[in-house]
Protein backbone atom coordinates (compact mmCIF):
# COMPACT_ATOMS: atom_id res chain seq x y z
CA UNK A 1 0.00 0.00 0.00
CA UNK A 2 1.61 3.32 -0.89
CA UNK A 3 0.89 5.86 1.57
CA UNK A 4 1.62 9.88 1.31
CA UNK A 5 1.43 11.07 5.22
CA UNK A 6 2.64 7.78 6.97
CA UNK A 7 5.91 5.37 6.76
CA UNK A 8 5.35 1.69 7.32
CA UNK A 9 8.16 -0.90 8.43
CA UNK A 10 8.07 -3.99 9.76
CA UNK A 11 11.15 -5.13 11.82
CA UNK A 12 10.55 -8.92 13.13
CA UNK A 13 7.12 -9.59 14.62
CA UNK A 14 6.74 -5.78 14.76
CA UNK A 15 4.51 -3.25 12.84
CA UNK A 16 5.75 0.85 12.92
CA UNK A 17 3.99 2.94 11.38
CA UNK A 18 5.39 6.64 11.31
CA UNK A 19 3.43 9.98 10.84
CA UNK A 20 4.90 11.69 8.51
CA UNK A 21 3.90 15.29 8.42
CA UNK A 22 6.93 16.96 9.52
CA UNK A 23 5.83 20.05 8.04
CA UNK A 24 3.32 20.63 9.99
CA UNK A 25 4.30 19.13 12.84
CA UNK A 26 2.71 15.65 12.55
CA UNK A 27 -0.99 17.50 12.36
CA UNK A 28 -3.63 15.17 11.60
CA UNK A 29 -5.16 16.28 8.60
CA UNK A 30 -7.72 13.65 7.17
CA UNK A 31 -5.50 12.54 4.75
CA UNK A 32 -2.66 11.56 7.54
CA UNK A 33 -5.89 9.95 9.66
CA UNK A 34 -7.24 7.76 7.11
CA UNK A 35 -3.96 6.39 6.47
CA UNK A 36 -2.70 6.06 9.69
CA UNK A 37 -5.78 3.69 10.98
CA UNK A 38 -5.24 1.73 7.35
CA UNK A 39 -1.63 0.73 8.22
CA UNK A 40 -3.07 -0.11 11.66
CA UNK A 41 -5.72 -2.56 10.43
CA UNK A 42 -3.44 -3.60 7.76
CA UNK A 43 -1.13 -4.74 10.47
CA UNK A 44 -3.82 -5.55 12.57
CA UNK A 45 -4.82 -8.20 10.17
CA UNK A 46 -1.50 -9.83 9.48
CA UNK A 47 -1.07 -12.71 11.25
CA UNK A 48 2.45 -11.97 11.40
CA UNK A 49 2.45 -9.42 13.18
CA UNK A 50 2.27 -9.36 17.25
CA UNK A 51 2.40 -5.34 18.35
CA UNK A 52 2.34 -2.39 16.86
CA UNK A 53 4.18 1.01 17.06
CA UNK A 54 3.28 4.21 15.85
CA UNK A 55 5.93 6.90 16.56
CA UNK A 56 6.07 10.65 14.80
CA UNK A 57 9.81 12.16 14.16
CA UNK A 58 12.42 13.92 17.43
CA UNK A 59 10.02 17.17 16.98
CA UNK A 60 6.88 16.04 17.40
CA UNK A 61 5.32 13.04 17.52
CA UNK A 62 1.72 15.09 16.41
CA UNK A 63 0.79 18.37 17.34
CA UNK A 64 -2.90 17.60 17.29
CA UNK A 65 -5.32 17.74 14.36
CA UNK A 66 -4.76 20.30 11.51
CA UNK A 67 -5.90 23.24 12.95
CA UNK A 68 -5.64 25.19 9.54
CA UNK A 69 -7.89 21.80 8.20
CA UNK A 70 -10.90 22.67 10.55
CA UNK A 71 -10.22 26.16 11.14
CA UNK A 72 -13.72 27.23 9.40
CA UNK A 73 -15.83 24.08 9.65
CA UNK A 74 -19.20 24.57 11.14
CA UNK A 75 -20.42 22.32 14.05
CA UNK A 76 -22.61 20.21 11.18
CA UNK A 77 -18.84 19.81 9.19
CA UNK A 78 -17.23 18.89 12.26
CA UNK A 79 -19.83 15.93 12.76
CA UNK A 80 -20.74 15.00 9.11
CA UNK A 81 -17.45 14.67 7.80
CA UNK A 82 -16.65 11.44 9.45
CA UNK A 83 -14.14 12.43 11.60
CA UNK A 84 -16.03 11.00 15.21
CA UNK A 85 -15.96 7.43 12.94
CA UNK A 86 -12.09 8.08 12.17
CA UNK A 87 -10.62 8.51 15.28
CA UNK A 88 -12.84 5.64 17.13
CA UNK A 89 -11.33 3.58 14.88
CA UNK A 90 -8.52 2.88 17.48
CA UNK A 91 -10.54 1.27 19.42
CA UNK A 92 -11.20 -1.60 16.72
CA UNK A 93 -7.59 -2.55 16.81
CA UNK A 94 -7.22 -5.93 18.12
CA UNK A 95 -3.24 -6.35 19.10
CA UNK A 96 -1.22 -3.78 21.39
CA UNK A 97 -0.46 -0.57 19.98
CA UNK A 98 2.50 1.14 21.34
CA UNK A 99 2.98 4.96 21.30
CA UNK A 100 7.11 6.29 20.93
CA UNK A 101 6.77 9.50 21.46
CA UNK A 102 9.69 11.85 21.34
CA UNK A 103 8.74 16.02 21.33
CA UNK A 104 4.91 17.21 20.95
CA UNK A 105 2.07 14.95 22.11
CA UNK A 106 -0.55 17.68 22.22
CA UNK A 107 -4.34 18.49 21.81
CA UNK A 108 -5.28 15.25 19.15
CA UNK A 109 -1.90 13.41 19.54
CA UNK A 110 -2.20 13.10 23.00
CA UNK A 111 -5.65 11.97 23.08
CA UNK A 112 -4.20 9.48 20.34
CA UNK A 113 -1.26 8.46 22.52
CA UNK A 114 -4.38 8.09 25.30
CA UNK A 115 -5.84 5.54 23.02
CA UNK A 116 -2.85 3.43 22.51
CA UNK A 117 -2.40 0.44 25.03
CA UNK A 118 1.04 1.51 25.84
CA UNK A 119 3.64 4.64 25.72
CA UNK A 120 7.28 4.50 25.26
CA UNK A 121 8.46 8.44 25.83
CA UNK A 122 11.71 10.20 25.18
CA UNK A 123 13.33 12.29 27.84
CA UNK A 124 12.07 15.46 24.98
CA UNK A 125 8.41 14.19 25.28
CA UNK A 126 5.58 17.02 26.18
CA UNK A 127 2.19 15.73 26.40
CA UNK A 128 -0.57 18.67 26.44
CA UNK A 129 -3.93 19.34 25.46
CA UNK A 130 -4.07 23.18 24.06
CA UNK A 131 -7.08 23.32 22.78
CA UNK A 132 -8.17 26.01 25.32
CA UNK A 133 -5.77 28.41 23.95
CA UNK A 134 -7.51 28.19 20.39
CA UNK A 135 -11.16 28.68 21.97
CA UNK A 136 -12.17 24.87 21.87
CA UNK A 137 -11.73 21.44 24.29
CA UNK A 138 -10.47 18.23 23.57
CA UNK A 139 -12.80 15.83 21.06
CA UNK A 140 -10.67 13.04 20.66
CA UNK A 141 -11.44 11.64 24.29
CA UNK A 142 -9.06 13.89 26.41
CA UNK A 143 -11.32 14.84 28.72
CA UNK A 144 -12.53 11.65 29.60
CA UNK A 145 -9.37 9.32 29.47
CA UNK A 146 -6.81 12.00 31.42
CA UNK A 147 -9.61 12.36 34.15
CA UNK A 148 -9.71 8.37 34.04
CA UNK A 149 -5.90 8.22 34.04
CA UNK A 150 -4.64 11.36 36.07
CA UNK A 151 -7.72 11.83 38.24
CA UNK A 152 -9.72 15.54 38.24
CA UNK A 153 -7.23 17.50 39.11
CA UNK A 154 -4.59 17.42 36.68
CA UNK A 155 -7.17 16.46 34.08
CA UNK A 156 -9.17 19.89 34.67
CA UNK A 157 -5.78 21.71 34.73
CA UNK A 158 -4.56 20.15 31.43
CA UNK A 159 -7.61 20.96 29.92
CA UNK A 160 -8.85 24.03 31.16
CA UNK A 161 -4.97 26.00 31.78
CA UNK A 162 -2.97 24.37 28.83
CA UNK A 163 -0.76 21.95 31.72
CA UNK A 164 1.86 20.22 30.20
CA UNK A 165 3.45 17.05 31.10
CA UNK A 166 6.79 16.43 30.61
CA UNK A 167 8.39 12.82 30.06
CA UNK A 168 9.06 12.42 33.97
CA UNK A 169 6.17 13.41 35.04
CA UNK A 170 4.18 11.22 32.04
CA UNK A 171 5.79 8.14 33.82
CA UNK A 172 4.78 9.28 37.36
CA UNK A 173 1.50 9.74 37.20
CA UNK A 174 1.08 6.50 34.83
CA UNK A 175 0.78 7.72 31.51
CA UNK A 176 4.20 6.16 30.58
CA UNK A 177 5.61 2.96 30.56
CA UNK A 178 8.97 3.93 30.40
CA UNK A 179 10.96 6.85 29.59
CA UNK A 180 14.27 6.37 27.66
CA UNK A 181 16.80 8.29 25.77
CA UNK A 182 15.66 10.43 22.77
CA UNK A 183 18.54 8.67 20.55
CA UNK A 184 17.15 5.23 20.09
CA UNK A 185 13.39 5.90 21.88
CA UNK A 186 12.11 3.60 18.59
CA UNK A 187 14.43 0.81 19.09
CA UNK A 188 13.61 0.91 22.64
CA UNK A 189 10.07 1.18 21.71
CA UNK A 190 10.52 -2.14 18.98
CA UNK A 191 12.40 -3.98 22.19
CA UNK A 192 9.70 -3.51 24.49
CA UNK A 193 6.94 -4.32 21.54
CA UNK A 194 9.10 -7.38 20.26
CA UNK A 195 8.45 -9.19 23.96
CA UNK A 196 5.09 -8.73 23.61
CA UNK A 197 4.76 -9.91 20.24
CA UNK A 198 7.27 -13.01 21.70
CA UNK A 199 3.66 -14.00 24.22
CA UNK A 200 1.06 -16.56 23.40
CA UNK A 201 -1.29 -14.10 20.29
CA UNK A 202 -4.64 -15.32 22.03
CA UNK A 203 -4.27 -14.53 25.39
CA UNK A 204 -2.68 -11.20 24.50
CA UNK A 205 -5.91 -10.36 22.73
CA UNK A 206 -7.91 -11.36 25.68
CA UNK A 207 -5.75 -9.55 28.09
CA UNK A 208 -6.00 -5.76 25.87
CA UNK A 209 -9.70 -6.88 25.59
CA UNK A 210 -10.07 -6.89 29.82
CA UNK A 211 -7.96 -4.46 30.73
CA UNK A 212 -10.11 -1.83 28.44
CA UNK A 213 -13.23 -3.18 29.96
CA UNK A 214 -11.84 -1.72 33.21
CA UNK A 215 -12.63 1.96 31.27
CA UNK A 216 -15.83 0.73 30.01
CA UNK A 217 -18.11 -0.52 32.76
CA UNK A 218 -18.48 -1.23 36.59
CA UNK A 219 -16.60 -3.57 38.29
CA UNK A 220 -19.02 -6.13 38.45
CA UNK A 221 -19.54 -5.76 34.66
CA UNK A 222 -15.37 -5.76 34.50
CA UNK A 223 -15.28 -8.91 36.28
CA UNK A 224 -17.77 -10.53 34.12
CA UNK A 225 -15.53 -9.73 30.96
CA UNK A 226 -12.68 -10.82 32.52
CA UNK A 227 -13.86 -14.05 32.90
CA UNK A 228 -15.80 -14.39 29.37
CA UNK A 229 -12.10 -13.98 28.38
CA UNK A 230 -10.06 -15.97 30.51
CA UNK A 231 -11.73 -19.14 30.04
CA UNK A 232 -12.34 -19.85 26.34
CA UNK A 233 -8.00 -19.51 26.48
CA UNK A 234 -8.71 -22.87 28.26
CA UNK A 235 -9.81 -24.52 25.15
CA UNK A 236 -6.37 -23.32 22.85
CA UNK A 237 -3.09 -24.87 22.01
CA UNK A 238 -1.23 -22.22 23.65
CA UNK A 239 -2.90 -23.04 27.28
CA UNK A 240 -1.93 -26.62 26.56
CA UNK A 241 1.90 -25.89 25.13
CA UNK A 242 2.14 -22.88 27.86
CA UNK A 243 1.24 -24.96 30.76
CA UNK A 244 2.90 -28.13 29.20
CA UNK A 245 6.26 -25.90 28.51
CA UNK A 246 5.96 -25.09 32.24
CA UNK A 247 6.59 -28.25 33.34
CA UNK A 248 8.85 -29.75 31.17
CA UNK A 249 11.34 -26.61 31.64
CA UNK A 250 11.41 -25.69 28.76
CA UNK A 251 10.30 -22.43 26.18
CA UNK A 252 6.80 -22.52 24.83
CA UNK A 253 6.54 -22.90 20.81
CA UNK A 254 3.27 -20.49 20.62
CA UNK A 255 0.62 -21.14 17.61
CA UNK A 256 -1.86 -18.33 18.08
CA UNK A 257 -4.53 -21.47 18.20
N1 LIG B 1 -2.35 22.19 12.83
C1 LIG B 1 -1.85 22.71 11.68
N2 LIG B 1 -0.59 23.12 11.56
C2 LIG B 1 0.23 23.00 12.61
C3 LIG B 1 -0.22 22.45 13.84
C4 LIG B 1 -1.59 22.02 13.93
N3 LIG B 1 -2.12 21.46 15.02
N4 LIG B 1 0.81 22.47 14.72
C5 LIG B 1 1.86 23.00 14.04
N5 LIG B 1 1.52 23.29 12.78
C6 LIG B 1 2.34 23.88 11.73
C7 LIG B 1 2.56 25.37 11.98
O1 LIG B 1 1.47 26.13 11.53
C8 LIG B 1 3.82 25.60 11.17
O2 LIG B 1 3.47 25.68 9.83
P1 LIG B 1 4.05 26.89 8.87
O3 LIG B 1 3.70 28.14 9.55
O4 LIG B 1 5.55 26.61 8.87
O5 LIG B 1 3.40 26.63 7.57
C9 LIG B 1 4.61 24.29 11.37
O6 LIG B 1 3.64 23.32 11.76
C10 LIG B 1 5.66 24.38 12.45
O7 LIG B 1 5.03 24.84 13.64
P2 LIG B 1 5.60 26.05 14.52
O8 LIG B 1 6.31 27.03 13.67
O9 LIG B 1 4.48 26.55 15.35
O10 LIG B 1 6.69 25.28 15.40
P3 LIG B 1 7.16 25.61 16.88
O11 LIG B 1 8.32 24.70 17.14
O12 LIG B 1 7.34 27.07 17.09
O13 LIG B 1 5.94 25.15 17.82
C11 LIG B 1 4.15 23.68 18.55
C12 LIG B 1 5.54 23.81 17.86
C13 LIG B 1 3.71 22.21 18.39
C14 LIG B 1 4.28 24.02 20.02
C15 LIG B 1 3.15 24.67 17.87
O14 LIG B 1 3.20 24.45 16.45
C16 LIG B 1 1.74 24.51 18.34
O15 LIG B 1 1.36 25.04 19.39
N6 LIG B 1 0.88 23.85 17.53
C17 LIG B 1 -0.55 23.75 17.76
C18 LIG B 1 -0.85 22.82 18.89
C19 LIG B 1 -2.35 22.72 19.17
O16 LIG B 1 -3.01 23.73 19.45
N7 LIG B 1 -2.91 21.53 19.09
C20 LIG B 1 -4.32 21.26 19.27
C21 LIG B 1 -5.03 21.30 17.94
S1 LIG B 1 -6.79 21.04 18.14
C22 LIG B 1 -12.07 15.65 16.74
C23 LIG B 1 -11.12 14.93 17.43
C24 LIG B 1 -9.96 15.60 17.83
C25 LIG B 1 -9.74 16.90 17.53
C26 LIG B 1 -10.68 17.59 16.84
C27 LIG B 1 -11.87 16.98 16.45
N8 LIG B 1 -13.32 15.01 16.37
C28 LIG B 1 -13.52 13.63 16.81
C29 LIG B 1 -14.26 15.65 15.60
C30 LIG B 1 -8.50 17.51 17.98
C31 LIG B 1 -8.30 18.83 18.01
C32 LIG B 1 -6.93 19.36 18.20
O17 LIG B 1 -5.96 18.63 18.34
Amino acid sequence: MAYTTVITETRGRVGIVQLNRPQAMNAFNTAMLTELFDALEAFDKDNHIGAIIVTGNEKAFAAGADIKEMAEASPFQMITEGRVELWDRIRGIKKPVIAAVSGWALGGGCEFVLSCDMVIASESAKFGQPEITIGIIPGAGGTQRLARLLGKQLAMEMVINNRTLTAAEALHFGLANRVVPVDGCLEAAVAFAEEIASRAPLAVRMGKDAVNAAFETSLTEGLKTEKRNFYPLFSTEDQKEGMQAFIEKRKADWKGK
